[in-house]
C-alpha cells in the first residue's frame, strides 16, 4: 500500500468560500462596467455554478437567458475579453475584501508542509486568481508551498472531467493512490474521484445538496478542536472532530474508500 504523500486541493468553495460574494460580484461588476444589464443574483448565480469555468458559464447565461444577444464582436472574443474585465475585478476585491480560508484549511496546510506532505491545487479557475487568493488570504508566501497549481485553461476539459487531476498526477510524477483529494461539489468529485484519487467533500450553500458518490467523507467543513466538524456521509472512520494529518493516513490506507 502506497504512503499518503500529496494533498491536493480544489480552491473555489473549498479552500475559501469565494463563488458568492467573490467571483459573482466580480462577474456582475464586468457586465456593468460594459454596459450589460445582465445581473446574476445568488440564486441564479447556484444555478448557473453547474458549469464550470467563467468563460463556459457566461457563454451558457447567453445561450440559455439571452437568446436575442448579439455581440458587437466575435463571441468568443467578447466573452474573453469581458471575463479577463471579470479576473481583474475578483483580484482587485480580494486585495480590498480578504475572502478567509475555510475553517481549518490553514491548520491542515500548515501541518501538512511540517510533516513532509506535498500540496498541489487543482481548480478550474483562473491562475490569476488562484495566487490573488494564496498571497491575500493565506500567506504572500504560500504560492511557493505548492509544488504544483493546476489552474483554469491549462487542460481542455474542465471539472467533471478528470483531466485538471490527471494534469496535477503527471506533474508530480505520482500515483492516485499517493494522494487525497479535497473538493466541495458534485463536479469536483467526479473529477477527482473520476482520476482515481480517494476524496474528501467540505460542502457549502451552494453545493450542500448535490451528489457526492464516490468520495470517500463528505463532512460540513474541516473542523478545528474547539469546533468539531459534522459528518454527513461517507466511509466508517473512528470517531473524530477535525480532519488532521493522522485522520488522512488512516483514510488513505482505508482499502474499503
Ligand atoms: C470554480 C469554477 C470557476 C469559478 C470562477 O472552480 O468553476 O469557474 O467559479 O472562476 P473550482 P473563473 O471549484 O474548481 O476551484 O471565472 O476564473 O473561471
Ligand atoms: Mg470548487
Amino acid at each position: 500500500m502506497a504512503e499518503l504523500q500529496t494533498l491536493i486541493f480544489d480552491l473555489d468553495g473549498t479552500l475559501a468560500e469565494t463563488e458568492r460574494d467573490g467571483h459573482r460580484l466580480a462577474f456582475n461588476q464586468a457586465f456593468a462596467t460594459a454596459g450589460l444589464n445582465w445581473y446574476w443574483d445568488i440564486a441564479l448565480y447556484g444555478k448557473l455554478l453547474k458549469i464550470t469555468g467563467g468563460k463556459e458559464r457566461i457563454n451558457y447565461y447567453l445561450s440559455k437567458y439571452q437568446q436575442n444577444f448579439h455581440p458587437p464582436i466575435a463571441i468568443d472574443k467578447f466573452i474573453v475579453e469581458l471575463h479577463q474585465a471579470k479576473t481583474q475585478y475578483y483580484v482587485e476585491l480580494l486585495e480590498r475584501e480578504k475572502i478567509p480560508l475555510r475553517l481549518g484549511m490553514a491548520r491542515l496546510i500548515n501541518s501538512a508542509r511540517e510533516q513532509g506532505l506535498q500540496l498541489a491545487i487543482a481548480t478550474t479557475t483562473t491562475l490569476e486568481n488562484v495566487l490573488a487568493l494564496l498571497r491575500t488570504s493565506f500567506d504572500p508566501r504560500a504560492v511557493d508551498w505548492f509544488d504544483c497549481i493546476a489552474a483554469g485553461d491549462v487542460v481542455e476539459h474542465k471539472k467533471p472531467a478528470s483531466d485538471i487531476y490527471d494534469y496535477c498526477l503527471r506533474q508530480l510524477q505520482i500515483q492516485p493512490d499517493q494522494c487525497i483529494a479535497f473538493e466541495d461539489s458534485a463536479n469536483g468529485v467526479r473529477s477527482a474521484v473520476g482520476a482515481g484519487i480517494k476524496t474528501i467533500v467540505t460542502v457549502n450553500e451552494y453545493t450542500c445538496n448535490e451528489n457526492f458518490t464516490g468520495a470517500a467523507l463528505v463532512l460540513d467543513h474541516l473542523g478545528e478542536p474547539e469546533t468539531p466538524c459534522k459528518v454527513l456521509s461517507g466511509e466508517k472512520v473512528d470517531y473524530f472532530t477535525y480532519v488532521d494529518i493522522d485522520l488522512l493516513q488512516k483514510l488513505q490506507r482505508n482499502s474499503e474508500v
